[in-house]
């Protein structure tokens, strides 16, 4: 594995609201890296952005960063050179940053974080990369087997009747989680940076690559719980589907009563500060788009064979990629025949072509659109370096649970409305977090000029 200082996951920082930390990095790998502050508003110049923000530190190389935490809520940073390697092989750890002004919504007295990842092994070592491009370009690289905090068999004891609040970061490289803990209630919290404008009680918890969530989650009867991921798998041929339920950890509760039972589980809190803040944006919810991307792919060389079972115009397209159905087609696929795109609707102008360019304080409306009809559709995690987002709406539906975002999954065959508060001047990617995607292509950079 690679590690920061040694660690996989990293350490983990935790800081004020408002504070600014410094990271002397030293680059001790044998490829060119930069550390990048995933959600965090930092100045442009310490964004970690390769070729955009700096150049990419080389193998004995250093750079200092400063990161300035202007909101609360969970972060994480990664090494952003190689993606596709970097994220299973360990190069990741979390910020906690502490609001300055504690919510008025009582907190419980334990929580815990939980890095999620997967990592793909075959019998002794870990499946080889490819050395020029991605393989697994397609789908993505999904692992057999599934971390919590870089470990295969995660374990949490509490009492009956305590609430644990659990602050979980999706560090994979294409994984999409379905978290839950047997019938434990959970109810959500937060999100990527700060709280819901409105708490809400959920089954499951869903989460994309590069996404947090927090959920506060009440473990009643004594017993032994397990973590699951709980999704569905899909054969893309026939187009079945089937359950797939892996365990990721366990917890044991004891019969002991809980010291730290919260009586506030059952409400449902409002967050004001966050409907406060929000409020400012609503008068542009229903504005027209000011940019529209299109999600498509461009494929060329593959074997025969796997190209025409792609154009099998019947092959069925799910939504959402739990797991990798075709991972022979997929692994064979490298990002030189596979060319993941983002293209700007009006100019046609595609990834690093896009020349978006905005003033600083503006509120842009940006419509995605994830064409369901290209060559191999699948599910893109977008995410935004430098500033933040409101999802407004999904397939022209107001979006209810409001909260401030910096990446958001768009499913094939969906149009998701984000609302870009863009604050923060510089030059920032806007890109698919799957490993694989960004290093085929699929990343754009958003100019946002200092007013
Ligand atoms: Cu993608």
């Amino acid at each position: 594995m690679y590690a920061f200082n040694g660690e996989a996951p990293g350490p983990r920082f935790r800081v004020k609201q408002g504070a600014t930390f410094y990271v002397r990095f030293k680059n001790g790998i044998d490829q060119p890296a930069t550390i990048h502050w995933h959600g965090v508003r930092v100045k442009n110049a310490f964004d970690g952005s390769p070729g955009v923000t700096q150049s990419a530190v080389t193998p004995g190389g250093a750079f200092v960063y400063a990161v300035h935490c202007p909101d609360a809520g969970v972060f994480w940073y990664h090494d952003h050179m190689r993606e596709d390697i970097v994220l299973p092989m360990g190069l990741y750890g979390n910020i906690y940053v502490e609001p300055t002004t504690p919510s008025a919504n009582p907190a419980p007295a334990r929580s815990e974080f939980l890095i999620l990842s997967d990592l793909l092994l075959d019998t002794d070592s870990v499946i080889a990369y490819g050395k020029d491009a991605p393989n697994f370009a397609l789908m993505g690289r999904f692992g057999n087997l599934l971390l919590v905090n870089g470990e295969p068999r995660w374990r949490l004891t509490a009492a009956a009747g305590d609430v644990v609040r659990l602050m979980l970061t999706n560090v994979a490289s294409a994984r999409t989680f379905n978290i839950s803990f047997g019938n434990a209630q959970m109810k959500l919290i937060a999100s990527d940076l700060g709280a819901f404008s409105r708490e809400v009680m959920v089954p499951s918890i869903m989460i994309a690559p590069g996404e947090r969530y927090t959920v506060d989650v009440r473990f009643d009867k004594p017993g032994t719980i397990a973590m699951v991921n709980s999704v569905q798998s899909i054969d893309h041929f026939f187009g079945v589907f089937s359950a797939d339920v892996d365990t990721m950890g366990y917890v044991a509760v004891s019969g002991r009563t809980s010291a730290t039972a919260s009586a506030s589980f059952a409400t449902l809190h409002d967050d004001s500060a966050t409907i406060r803040d929000i409020a400012r944006f609503r008068q542009y919810f229903a504005k027209a788009p000011d940019a529209e991307l299109v999600l498509t792919t461009a494929i060329r060389d593959l074997p025969i064979p796997v190209m025409q079972f792609m154009s099998v115009d019947t092959m069925y397209r799910p939504p959402l990629e739990w797991s990798d159905g075709m991972s022979d087609m997929n692994w064979v696929a490298t990002g030189k025949e596979v060319r993941w795109i983002l293209r700007d609707k009006k100019s046609g102008a595609e990834n690093m072509n896009i020349a978006w360019r905005f003033k600083q304080g503006s509120v842009i409306k940006v419509r995605i659109f994830n064409d369901p009809s290209s060559m191999h559709p699948m599910n893109h995690p977008m995410h935004l370096h430098g500033e933040r987002f409101l999802v407004v709406a999904r397939d022209g539906k107001p979006n209810p649970y409001l909260v401030w975002k910096d990446t958001a999954i768009i499913p094939v065959g969906s149009t998701v409305d984000l609302l870009l508060d863009l604050s923060n001047p510089g030059t920032w990617m806007l890109h698919c977090h799957i490993g694989e995607h960004i290093e085929s292509g699929m990343m754009a950079a958003i100019k946002v000029d200092a007013s």
